[in-house]
């Protein structure tokens, strides 16, 4: 699979790859509110609901026949740490937004986690390229502390925004908080102008 390199998006926010007050390491720490959830791929479901034309239903065959793209992304963690040039593979987000018809009046979006993580975003942060959901890293499957079989990835914001373990996308006509988002991390996260807090 061709792998599309998206390291450069930073020059859309900032002048460095490295966003200020990040350090670089080549460590992928693990970062979980609670442990790593048990998963079976035979029950399995992934859903997409709420302000959409049609509302989906998955398993992991189905989401696994999806269209899937590899791309080379950073990833910037909100404790301080920036990992640069991850290989994820997955579906992008728009993908599963095209299918199920998202509607005019969505505005935002809730991910949600098998450990009942939650995390929120604008819609617009979540209609871009790479947006990914990903199942595979550096062409392996997705490691089970890294959130497999499923996270979300989002190189432009930090990384509690990519919900580990997801099996499921809401889409709402209001904003509203995730789990980090209501014990005052920020709703828009950008690196770049380091809106960790809100
Ligand atoms: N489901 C779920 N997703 C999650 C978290 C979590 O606790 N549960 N932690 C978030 C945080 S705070 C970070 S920094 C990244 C860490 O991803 P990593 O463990 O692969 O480094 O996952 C995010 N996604
Ligand atoms: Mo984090």
């Amino acid at each position: 699979m061709d792998t599309t390199d998206v390291t450069d998006l930073y020059r859309e926010f900032g002048d460095e790859r490295l966003p200020p007050g990040q350090r670089e390491t080549s460590a992928f720490p693990v970062l979980s509110k609670s442990g790593t959830p048990e998963w079976d791929p035979e029950t399995w479901e992934f859903t997409v609901t709420g302000a959409v034309d049609e509302e989906l239903s998955l398993s992991w065959d189905e989401f696994r026949d999806l269209p899937a793209v590899t791309q080379r992304q950073d990833f910037h963690c909100v404790t301080g740490w920036s990992k640069f040039d991850c290989e994820f593979t997955g579906v992008q987000f728009t993908e599963l937004a095209e299918r199920a018809g998202v509607r005019d009046d969505a505005v935002h979006v809730m991910f949600s986690g098998m450990d009942d993580y939650t995390t929120d975003l604008p819609l617009e942060a979540c209609m871009r390229e790479e947006v990914l959901l990903a199942w595979g890293f550096d062409g392996d499957s997705l490691p089970e502390d890294h959130g497999g079989p499923l996270r979300v990835v989002t190189p432009h914001r930090y990384a509690y925004k990519g919900a580990k373990w997801v099996d499921g996308i809401e889409f709402l006509t209001e904003p509203e908080r995730g789990y980090w988002e209501r014990r005052g991390y920020s709703q828009t996260a950008d690196p770049w102008r380091e809106e960790r807090y809100s």
